[in-house]
């Protein structure tokens, strides 16, 4: 073999000759360039940029945890201690660093308030954010990169705790990414509404919306206008027991939301949507007759009687019990289907009952039909139409109203996957996986600027759903399609990528027994 002798040559020919030789050949004694690590494609969400580093770590049963904040270390220890068996030992606020570590301190300013970063090594992770919920988050990303079965309740000992090594730089698209809940036309206990929490917190979403009146039943007791809950909430779509919750037991949802970093939501729908409230009171009614409780589906005959100044008392003391209730910025007031309700007066009362909210310190949020109105600059309308414009909602936008994206065709969830699906509607259409993912939020409206949109929200109606099992069979696999709508880059969007990553949620879900769809837009892998 002729080996290459080097004169005393000019040594920028030489370097030049050694950076060939090791481009060709790789790493010196390399016999080729080292295998191009990268992350599986796991991740939903998928995160805005992850670069693997070839290492891989491996949880053991001596691994520490360390944690800025005690909720999330404590969250993340429950999970990793249940599947594991590991001890897996938590100091809170400790300074030197366990194998796991949550810090609240180093995070690239580029990850906001809700972001994060997480670093793998062969022998470490760290997550660090700017926020508890940042590192919420990220612990999401870290156990959607362990296998399936760290999901599992229950210990499991058969399985490498491995986990790819490297660094993902991550945050949201949307500030608003909300899954809403219908409690009214179904009755949805406490525990059962945690039940969807501790599902929703996979995915990152961060508002929860409760659905809390309808024709149907009255769900959260009003200390003064008690029959609202006593009666209103004493039947449901059926005619069952419905229910409500006491303000200790809607004070414990709000308090388990903060938990798992959402903010609550509540929604009174008015005008329409009322029958519950008007059934409870007789003065409530523009005839003084309270009409009978209502055990049906259908939606447009109810108002709330605008001309009546009681209506407005009503409104006030209900709102400033709710707004005590809840911290966040909210009070959702619905203004949907009122077919029962004059479009002047429609407008005038939409006009008082956002003063309403604002004289007890809230933003309104609202059903786009409030958009008929003159919207004061915090309310936040909330799209759920399916058609790609709305010119009174277009003219609020220019104005700076902020919108939330919920079409009915790509995002509720209580629409059927196909003719074949057992629960749910399908007044606007089969939505399956595909039709959940395949569209933009930011620029789906024709003549609204993306800049007027705030994020997405997936509503879940309740008229045919009944048991918790029937809630997972209608949000997953769907809800994590919308939510990685509200949270990853549009230049990240891909139908078949999304797919590829979806599929692996499911042995993730069995693993926790969800009850979920699988959808045959979707390869399941073994294990789902
Ligand atoms: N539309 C009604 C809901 C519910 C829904 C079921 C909105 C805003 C149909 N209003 O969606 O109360 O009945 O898909």
């Amino acid at each position: 073999m002729k080996v290459l002798m080097f004169r005393r040559t000019r040594p920028a020919l030489l370097a030049a000759v050694v950076a060939l030789g090791m481009t060709v050949f790789g790493a010196a004694g390399a016999t080729s360039p080292a295998a191009a690590a990268s992350f599986p494609n796991v991740v939903v969400p998928v995160p805005v940029s992850e670069s693997a580093n070839g290492s891989t770590f491996t949880l053991g049963s001596a691994a520490t945890l360390t944690a800025d904040d005690g909720g999330v270390g404590g969250y993340l220890a429950g999970i990793l201690r249940a599947s594991t068996g590991y001890a897996l030992p938590l100091a809170v606020g400790a300074t030197t660093p366990g194998t796991i570590a949550l810090s609240l301190s180093g995070a690239p300013s580029t990850v906001g308030a809700e972001g994060y970063q997480l670093t793998i090594t062969g022998s470490s992770v760290r997550i660090q954010a700017n926020s508890a919920s940042g590192l919420f988050h990220g612990v999401q990303t870290f156990l959607q990169l362990l296998p399936a079965k760290v999901m599992s309740p229950t210990a499991v000992t058969s399985v490498a705790w491995k986990a790819t090594g490297g660094t993902i730089v991550d945050y949201p698209r949307y500030e608003h990414r909300g899954a809403m809940l219908d409690v009214a036309r179904h009755f949805f206990t406490v525990a059962q509404v945690k039940h969807y929490i501790d599902e929703l917190s996979l995915y990152k979403v961060n508002y929860l919306h409760l659905h809390l009146s309808d024709d149907q039943g009255w769900r959260i007791a009003i200390n003064s206008w008690p029959n609202l809950a006593a009666y209103g909430g004493s039947t449901e779509v059926g005619g069952g027991a419905g229910g409500y919750y006491t303000q200790a037991d809607y004070a414990a949802i709000v308090n388990y939301a903060a938990s798992h970093y959402m903010t609550v939501v509540p929604e009174i729908d008015t005008p329409g949507h009322t029958n519950a409230a008007l059934a409870s009171y007789a003065s409530l009614n523009c005839n003084g007759v309270a009409p009978p409780l209502y055990t049906g589906t259908d939606v447009g005959f109810s108002s709330l009687c605008t001309s009546l100044p009681l209506t407005y008392t009503f409104l006030d003391q209900v709102v400033g019990e709710l707004a005590a209730l809840t911290p966040g910025p909210y009070i959702h007031i619905g203004g949907d289907e009122a077919s029962s309700t004059t479009q002047s007066d429609y407008v005038s009362f939409i006009d008082q009952v956002q003063q309403i909210v604002a004289d007890h310190g809230k933003a309104v949020m609202g059903w786009h039909n409030i958009a008929a109105a003159t919207l004061a600059p915090s309310t936040v309308a909330q799209f759920w139409d399916t058609n790609n414009s709305n010119s009174a909602l277009a003219a609020a936008a220019a104005t700076g109203t902020k919108i939330i994206m919920s079409p009915a065709n790509h995002a509720y969830l209580d629409m059927k996957y196909n003719s074949k699906t057992p629960l749910g509607q399908n007044w606007a259409g089969y939505v399956d996986v595909n039709k959940a993912y395949g569209w933009d939020p930011g620029n789906y409206l024709t003549g609204i600027s993306s800049s007027a949109i705030a994020g997405v929200e997936a509503p879940l109606w309740s008229e045919t759903l009944v048991t918790s099992a029937n809630i997972d069979y209608m949000a997953f696999p769907r809800l994590p399609a919308l939510m990685e709508l509200g949270w990853s880059p549009e230049s990240t969007h891909s139908q078949s990528a999304f797919d590829a990553r979806l599929g692996a949620q499911g042995p993730r879900w069995h693993a926790m027994g969800v009850n979920y769809y699988k959808s045959t837009q979707v390869k399941w892998p073994t294990g789902s």
